[in-house]
């Protein structure tokens, strides 16, 4: 613990640090920029007008020969590196948080892999995040931790400061008991979590899924949204679980979208694709639980059917390379480029391609660019804790038209009742809706847009930094509103990606 009047009052704890690495200047010394991500445009006023910190990982291996080990501070913040060695990355991160946890809450899409030795560094890591945590928290500070690679935090962090407000917020699923009961640590899991003040869920499913599981594996009997477990002084204390929908920068992507570099940047790409009646789009992480496959099968049988013609439509398919260490995402590389090559070989012309796949990660301005020539947007995945992506395309587009496909199975289809929801598992089903979003006339268009963008609008990604906070420690969270006002949200910030 820091001495007396000393450490930060607000500490972040995420698996990434909020910067990336941007090279060496002249003098040798590691360079930073931001890293592209909602959470670092949320929580940056907060973290600098209240002394904050945030722990995470700065991206290479601690024993790479550009490691960066010790804290330092850029804009405004104060960040603490933690070093993971090249085993534990393998261990903790491609193994226990990718190839076991992300598979397990994402409804098993593909079967999680249940190793020991990925448990072990699971848990070896959690304790050097909670550890670093410990040391920067000023007395009574507030740290709020950030998904599920780091769901043991809570605990050990309650157990070496029993002093701080503890937060935690879970940025993808939880799963349904009979799903989670899989999970051969699922009890250690569970306490780790209950070690928080709060804990907070993308749908109000996900923190009930969470509160049964306490039920069923601890015997907890949840009452009004908590569960109440042994506290240190050897009373009782209350752990709440509740949503807390994320959202995006929405008043910085409608000014970028607004922007005349982007919106000329958007006709040069309409222009580029040949100018086509409907630009149908899709911009993912490559992930088995977006739903490409099926949202390129449903195209593929449009123009199969004559319903879509391969000279007036094109689907662009952004796939940003993602986890490209972890089997299975090399697996379901493979299967959408050959998905890919088959329907441009059956419905393609010399020069002209119908899908145009574009495995690249492109930068922001780009993407709103993109956003505006889409006259459809397809969402279509099979689990996914909110999707942003939908989130941002409604902020794009302040012409309001263009219409958005939304997978039922997304946070964010609570929220946009006026997308055309979809079950992507049901091929005809996303099928309709394509063609109905494609025939969509303007009046409707518009008529929808305007409900979409004054959802998102005021729902945005600074209100939902501030509702957690407020929920936690009510001080804290009236000074994210007070900055929210004066900085006007409206920020340059980037939004969220995962890599
Ligand atoms: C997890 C949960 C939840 C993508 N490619 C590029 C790029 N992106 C940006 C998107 C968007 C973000 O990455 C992806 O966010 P999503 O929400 O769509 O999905 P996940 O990465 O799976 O995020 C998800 C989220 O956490 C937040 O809680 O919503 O459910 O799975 O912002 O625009 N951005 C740029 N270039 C790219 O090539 N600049």
């Amino acid at each position: 613990m820091p001495a007396e009047g000393e450490g930060y009052d607000v500490v972040v704890v995420a698996n990434r640090l909020a910067v990336d690495r941007d090279g060496t200047d002249k003098d040798g010394h590691p360079r930073w920029k931001r890293s592209p991500g909602g959470l670092v445009t949320a929580l940056e006023p907060v973290m600098q007008s209240q002394e904050g910190a945030w722990v995470g990982w700065p991206g290479s291996p601690g024993d790479a020969e550009d490691a960066v080990s010790e804290p330092f501070d850029w804009g405004g913040m104060h960040l603490v590196p933690v070093s993971l060695s090249a085993e534990e990355v393998q261990g903790f991160y491609e193994g226990f948080s990718n190839g076991t946890l992300w598979p397990l809450y994402h409804d098993v899409i593909v079967a999680p892999e249940y190793h020991r030795q990925w448990w072990e560094d699971y848990v070896a890591v959690n304790e050097r995040f909670a550890a670093a945590a410990a040391e920067v928290a000023a007395e009574g500070a507030v740290v709020w931790v950030q998904d599920y690679q780091l769901q043991l935090v809570p605990a050990m962090l309650r157990a070496a400061r029993p002093d701080l407000s503890i937060g935690f917020f879970n940025h993808i699923p939880f799963p349904p008991y009979e799903i989670f009961a899989q999970l051969p640590w699922r009890r250690q899991v569970l306490e780790g979590l209950l070690g928080a003040d709060l804990l907070g869920f993308q749908r109000p499913g996900d923190a009930q899924n969470f509160l049964r599981a306490c039920r069923r594996s601890l015997q907890l009997v949840p009452r009004q949204q908590a569960v109440e477990v042994p506290a240190a002084d050897g009373g009782r204390r209350r752990v709440t679980a509740r949503a807390f929908p994320i959202s995006i920068d929405a008043a910085a992507m409608d000014e970028l979208a607004r922007s005349p570099e982007v919106r000329e940047r958007a006709r040069q790409i309409r222009a580029d694709l040949g100018d086509p009646d409907t630009v149908v789009l899709g911009v993912d992480r490559l992930d088995y639980t977006k739903g490409i496959g099926h949202r390129i099968k449903a195209f593929a049988e449009l123009l199969d059917d004559g319903l879509l013609r391969a000279d007036e439509t094109i689907l662009v398919q952004v796939a940003t390379p993602s986890r490209e260490r972890v089997e299975q995402y090399r697996l379901l590389r493979e299967d959408i480029e050959l998905q890919v090559g088959r329907v441009n070989g059956a419905h393609g012309t010399l020069g002209h391609q119908v899908v145009q796949y574009l495995h690249h990660s492109y930068g922001r301005e780009e993407m709103a660019a993109l956003f505006q020539v889409a006259d459809v947007m397809l969402v279509t995945s099979l689990r996914d804790g909110m999707n942003l992506v939908a989130k941002e395309y409604v902020a794009a587009r302040h012409d309001e038209r263009g219409a958005l496909v939304l997978s039922e199975f997304t946070g964010a289809a609570d929220e946009l009742g006026q997308a055309l929801h979809v079950n992507p598992h049901d091929i005809d089903g996303l099928k309709s809706a394509v063609v109905q979003a494609v025939v969509m006339g303007p009046r409707e268009q518009r008529r929808r847009m305007r409900s979409l963008r004054r959802r998102v609008f005021e729902h945005d990604v600074q209100r939902w930094a501030r509702d957690f906070l407020a929920a936690l420690r009510p001080d804290v969270g009236a000074d994210v509103g007070a900055e929210a006002v004066e900085g006007g949200a409206s920020g340059s910030g980037e939004h969220g990606s995962r890599s």
